[in-house]
């Protein structure tokens, strides 16, 4: 079969694909301070699809502003659920290269910001780093019409790519978020826990909070910690959760 008509098929009738939300907590004393939206589909012949599978054959058509939309409404839904139970953090959402650099993007965001969230919700959105260094002055003026329009910023996937550490000073950034490559071996590995180092003060420098993705062990975690890494993410603390599970999620317990 064909997973670009299967995806259409699936938008369509709004079914198999679903959100997960992957806890966000402060390094220092573990409390949820965000989570991470991520898209699942379950095919129901292939079964589970990675998201970088389908979402790279959603943009090869239109398909990918219909799968956006899919997402943020969905997103926006589980935001009222979350604040019905009390639980008011910032939620992080994905943004492709390809979406990143479509022009309609701002108004579309706004519009979906302001219809749809639940009042004062706070929006952050991860932008992978090579989509910022396609074009810089684009993405920086990009970036100003997001903030402006209240969304905070996410530098996703740090380190993986292009950017050198100075370069990010000139992106008008809220947080970065170290790629999970740099965590796994930050404990045996000098240069990792030396890199992790360099990007905590830099990003304090830059006045930028600073994400560890992938801590899973409590010794990544006090090795983070003792970094000044602001913020935790990876399966120590939690895997994604669906909505249900996570509004009874509980980081202390
Ligand atoms: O959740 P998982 O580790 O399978 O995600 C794999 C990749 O897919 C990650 O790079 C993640 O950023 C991306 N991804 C997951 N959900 C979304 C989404 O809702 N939108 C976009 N653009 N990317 C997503
Ligand atoms: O590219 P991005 O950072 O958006 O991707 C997030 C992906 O990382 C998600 O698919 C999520 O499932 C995955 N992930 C989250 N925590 C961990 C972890 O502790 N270990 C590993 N290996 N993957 C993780
Ligand atoms: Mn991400
Ligand atoms: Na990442």
């Amino acid at each position: 079969s064909n997973l670009e008509s299967d995806l259409r098929h699936a938008l369509a009738a709004n079914e198999q694909l679903s959100m997960v939300y992957q806890p966000i907590v402060n390094t220092i004393d573990g409390t949820l301070i965000g989570c991470e939206a991520l898209v699942r589909w379950q095919h129901p012949v292939r079964g589970f699809v990675s998201p970088v599978e389908f979402i790279a054959i959603a943009e090869q058509s239109e398909l990918i502003n219909l799968l956006s939309r899919w997402i943020v409404a969905k997103v926006a839904e589980d935001c009222h659920r979350m604040v019905e139970n009390n639980i008011r953090i910032k939620v992080s959402i994905n943004l492709s290269r390809k979406q990143f650099s479509d022009v309609h993007l701002v108004k579309r965001l706004s519009k979906e910001k302001a219809k749809l969230f639940p009042a004062n919700q706070k929006i952050n959105l991860e932008i992978t780093e090579s989509a910022l260094f396609q074009n810089t002055q684009y993405a920086i003026n990009l970036m100003h019409e997001l903030k402006l329009a209240g969304f905070n910023l996410s530098l996703d996937d740090f380190g993986t790519g292009y950017s050198s550490l100075s370069s990010i000073q000139q992106f008008p950034l809220d947080n970065v978020k170290i790629d999970r490559a740099f965590i796994c071996n930050c404990v045996d590995n000098p240069r990792d826990g030396l890199f992790l180092q360099t990007m905590s003060d830099l990003a304090h420098q830059l006045d930028l909070t600073i994400t560890a993705e992938g801590v899973e062990s409590s010794e990544q975690w006090q090795l983070v910690s003792d970094k000044g890494i602001d913020y935790i993410q990876g399966y120590l603390i939690s895997m994604p959760l669906s909505i249900d599970d996570f509004i009874t999620f509980d980081p202390v317990a």
